[in-house]
């Protein structure tokens, strides 16, 4: 990972720290941005000691945008292989095994806001603003914002924020359930650490699976859902469940 420009990764324990740092752009994600970010998240999935991974950003934005310069000029063709490469790549995030949280510590605009929509759990700094502005620039969100949004604060608060193109505060977010937490600004990486050492701590399989069956249930109908959900429950039975079910009845801690 040395050879990254944009990405900082840093490991602490068990948990990966990825802060993406062009903060002279405030952080627009551009294409070298999406082939870092591409190899990073394929070599993650065999990292099995790394639990939890944190995405935040450098300087007073958490993302402020796909990279207005490098889209300008674009044709047709260029702009659509650009929205599935991003696509792509977000749904590369969505799905690796491990929970990711997302801190986002400013503006978090258009691509950002997808980019946090793509983690699993979003803790915002009272500072960080959130919107989906592309209308005002002529375009529609072009990843996944138009999908994700919806499903994650209902259609009305989605349309709300992606035809009046506003920013919202992060309290605002808060309310809609865009965010799951607020946090000072000087504390977001100690509650967002707080988390994640809290996620790390538990059954690093379950935790992995309860993900997987969350997330592609809500893609699937109820009763595959519970299908999915009772092959995750019982494949844990013979490893990590008998452990942490032994350690309970045992009166120590588990030992993963
Ligand atoms: N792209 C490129 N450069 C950017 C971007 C961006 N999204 N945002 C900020 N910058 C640059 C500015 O141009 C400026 O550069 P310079 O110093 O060289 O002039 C630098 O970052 C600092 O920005 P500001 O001076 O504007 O900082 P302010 O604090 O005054 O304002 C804002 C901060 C409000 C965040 C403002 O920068 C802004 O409005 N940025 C654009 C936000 C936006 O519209 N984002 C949506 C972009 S479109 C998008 O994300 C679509 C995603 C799907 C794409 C699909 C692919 C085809």
């Amino acid at each position: 990972m040395d050879n990254f420009q944009i990405l900082n990764i840093d490991v602490q324990d068990n948990i990966a720290i990825l802060t993406i740092s062009r903060p002279e752009a405030l952080n627009a994600l551009n294409s070298a941005f999406f082939n870092e970010m591409e190899t990073y998240l394929k070599s993650l999935d065999g990292q099995a000691d790394i639990r939890v991974l944190i995405i935040t950003g450098e300087g007073k934005a958490f993302v402020a945008g796909a990279d207005i310069a490098e889209m300008a000029d674009m044709t047709q063709s260029e702009g659509l292989a650009f929205s599935q490469r991003g696509q792509m790549i977000f749904r590369m995030l969505a799905e690796v095994e491990i929970p990711v949280i997302a801190a986002v510590n400013g503006f978090a605009l258009g691509g950002g806001c997808e980019l946090a929509m793509s983690c699993d759990i979003r803790i915002a700094s009272a500072k960080a603003k959130f919107g989906q502005p592309e209308v005002s620039l002529g375009l529609t969100p072009g990843y996944a914002g138009t999908q994700r949004l919806p499903r994650l604060v209902g259609k009305g608060d989605a349309l709300l924020m992606l035809l009046g193109g506003d920013h919202i505060s992060a309290e605002e977010a808060h309310r809609i359930g865009l965010v799951q937490s607020v946090t000072e600004p000087e504390e977001l990486m100690e509650k967002t650490l707080e988390l994640a050492n809290k996620i790390a701590s538990k059954g690093p399989l379950a935790t992995r699976k309860v993900k997987k069956a969350v997330s592609k249930g809500i893609e699937t109908s109820f009763q595959n859902g519970c299908d999915l959900e009772s092959q995750e429950f019982s494949s844990l039975f013979e490893g990590e469940g008998r452990e942490g079910m032994k350690a309970f009845l045992e009166k120590r801690p588990p030992n993963w």
